[in-house]
């Protein structure tokens, strides 16, 4: 018989997440970068007293609200590229189900974090207990059971010696590069607290490898003789690039072949802005240099990305009928994607040998010629709507020349949400690789300041710059007080254009009346005039509204030798964005309307759809 030790269920879960390690740089650290708490009941005598127990070794952090909390242990997995990651723990009922969104984000956005939601008794003896949603037909049935369809694991504790399989297979998910998500353990309350004799080698130190799986001979060599064949070949970066840290790789394979390069949301700082072979964004949000080459690629090498729609123009974008698409992909599921040539591999081992079998092969160098041709002009156009202006109401792209010209590219940039990831994309110029942090998967309201605190936790020595619509703002600011408590330095620069501009916009474009978006368009007996900068200052940050964007610049540059978190507001146009770049994106239009620009947008859309494929 193996030694044992009595603990609870809740003691050994935690005991065992301190034990696990993993290693960077060299050194030995915590998988886990702390764990996110709100109690309540459901977990604040089991998991509570047992986090208590460990908090030297598996940091507790308190948050003010359970999606918020989640935000910051999936940014901090983000800004860690899957290396490090958090966990987070709510009371039973509304606290669990306030997690469901950001598990659904990591899910989207293939990032690790532990859900440890509270859970009903799974005894039953007390039922029905406070929270809990009964379900007339279904014993089994708790509201957790909503976690189901976002989780990549899903497990519910109903007994103590449960947890050991559980965790064993949590940690396969969590660090596993193709099936890498969120992983919820469901546990019932009564159980958290129930001891049980654990075997003691259960709590051994165990460090975690990221594995690198490298290409399928077969599927190699038919990539590697589509690219021979190209005469137009485009590499999309996404980000799976970034989780890999495979920017070196790829800047070897493109200059090697001479392949111009463009960037996703997510793959977006995978190689420098100023990288000669990167045309940067790509898709709806596009430059015109990525745009132009991808209407027209033949061979489109397609890295780490999910080939989501704004990536691919709804699947308008690339024209060349010929095309061949090879998925360089870790997951399966994204690798054979409309068809593609799978390259089934981590993105640095897959560019690696594809460096390799190419060596000697080269891209006509009239079309990398072309690209750069492309890049001057488009860094021309982006210079011009990002330049410095007096108007009142400035755009959010002379906003974002502002934040980009006081604060450089040494910054993390984190945005998630309204207007902003379409400039952010076109405009903004990344510098290292994870420099420029977009949540475009599942562009969640509410992400980015919660996102620009676990971001700011797992690279401290960093400025963290969060730039944030006024709508977001509003739906979650809360851990602007959270990451004053921390002593977590954010610089948030929000742009107030009084509503939810982009989808006014949207609604314009698409035929529809202004409606129920920008405040003034919507029912009111008073227009809210909002002091966003008081709101910010009385959760103790620093926070000042500026008059200009010169008066932006200012504040900005002050703003680094402030050590807390500092809210700059500035009041912007709602109505202007940059018409330079960008493609279509298929928004369906009404068929039947009685309002004549419904109509018209009908029929504009109708053309615009004979230009997409399915599955070609
Ligand atoms: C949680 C959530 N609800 C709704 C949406 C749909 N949506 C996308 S952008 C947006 C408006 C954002 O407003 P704001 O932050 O002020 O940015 P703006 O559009 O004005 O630039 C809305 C409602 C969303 N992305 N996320
Ligand atoms: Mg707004």
């Amino acid at each position: 018989m193996s030694k044992t030790i009595r603990l609870t269920m809740a003691q050994a879960l935690t005991r065992f997440l301190s034990k696990q390690m993993t290693e960077i740089d060299g050194k030995k650290v915590p998988i886990f970068g702390g764990i996110w708490s709100i109690f309540g009941h459901g977990n604040v005598a089991g998991i509570g007293e047992a986090l208590y127990q460990v908090r030297d070794e598996l940091p507790t952090f308190r948050a003010h609200n359970e999606q918020a909390m989640a935000h910051a242990a999936i940014a901090y997995a983000k800004a860690n590229f899957r290396r490090r990651f958090m966990a987070a723990t709510s009371s039973i009922g509304p606290g669990a189900l306030n997690m469901v969104t950001a598990a659904a984000l990591a899910h989207v956005n293939r990032l690790p974090v532990l859900f440890l939601p509270g859970d009903v008794f799974a005894n039953r003896i007390p039922d029905p207990v406070l929270q809990q949603a009964e379900d007339f037909s279904d014993g089994t049935a708790t509201v957790n059971d909503c976690f189901r369809p976002v989780s990549r694991y899903f497990d519910r504790i109903t007994r103590p010696e449960q947890i050991i399989p559980a965790l064993n297979r949590a940690m396969q998910v969590l660090t596993d590069p193709a099936d890498c998500g969120p992983v919820t353990l469901s546990l019932c309350q009564d159980v958290q607290a129930e001891a049980y004799d654990y075997p003691e080698s259960f709590f051994a130190e165990r460090v975690w490898h990221q594995r690198r799986p490298r290409p399928d001979r077969h599927e190699l060599a038919a990539a590697v003789a589509a690219l021979k064949g190209a005469k137009k070949p485009l590499v999309i970066a996404g980000g799976g690039v970034l989780y890999s840290q495979a920017s070196d790789e790829l800047a070897k394979f493109a200059q090697g072949a001479g392949v111009p390069v463009c960037e996703t949301q997510g793959g977006k700082s995978s190689l420098p802005d100023d990288h000669a072979l990167n045309m940067a964004a790509v898709g709806v949000t596009g430059t015109s240099a990525a745009n132009r080459l991808a209407e027209e690629a033949d061979v489109v090498l397609a890295i780490g990305t999910r080939l989501q729609d704004f990536t691919t123009g709804s699947w308008a974008l690339f024209k060349n009928s010929g095309k061949t698409i090879i998925g360089l992909n870790v997951q399966p599921f994204d690798a054979g994607k409309h068809r593609a040539l799978p390259l089934v591999a981590d993105a640095a081992e897959g560019l690696a040998e594809l460096a390799a079998a190419l060596k000697g092969w080269k891209a006509p160098a009239s079309w990398t010629d072309n690209a750069a041709t492309g890049k001057t002009v488009w860094q021309a156009e982006a210079a011009k709507v990002t330049a410095s202006t007096n108007a009142a109401y400035p755009s959010d792209a002379q906003v974002i020349g502002a934040v980009q010209r006081a604060m450089g590219t040494g910054v993390t940039l984190l945005h998630a949400a309204g207007g902003l990831p379409g400039e952010l994309h076109k405009l903004w110029q990344a510098g290292a690789p994870g420099s420029y942090h977009a949540e475009y998967g599942f562009s969640t309201m509410g992400y980015e300041i919660a996102g620009g605190l676990g971001t700011k936790m797992a690279k401290p020595g960093e400025e963290v710059v969060v730039m944030i619509g006024d709508g977001s703002y509003l739906m979650l600011n809360s851990e602007i007080a959270t990451s004053v408590m921390l002593g977590l330095k954010l610089t948030i620069v929000l742009l107030d254009n009084r509503g939810y501009g982009c989808i006014n916009r949207l609604q314009m474009a698409t035929g529809g009346a202004n409606f129920n978006n920008l405040l003034k368009d919507s029912r009111h007996e008073i227009l809210p005039d909002i002091d966003f900068a008081a709101h910010a200052a009385s959760m103790g940050a620093i926070a000042e509204k500026v008059p200009s964007i010169a008066g932006l610049e200012n504040a900005l540059e002050k703003s680094k030798k402030n050590n807390r978190t500092t809210v700059l507001v500035i009041d912007t146009d709602p109505l202007v964005s940059t018409d330079a770049g960008g493609h279509w994106w298929d928004v369906a239009v009404p068929e039947v309307s009685t309002r004549a620009q419904v109509n018209a947008a009908r029929k504009a859309y109708d053309e615009k759809r004979q230009m997409q494929t399915i599955g070609d």
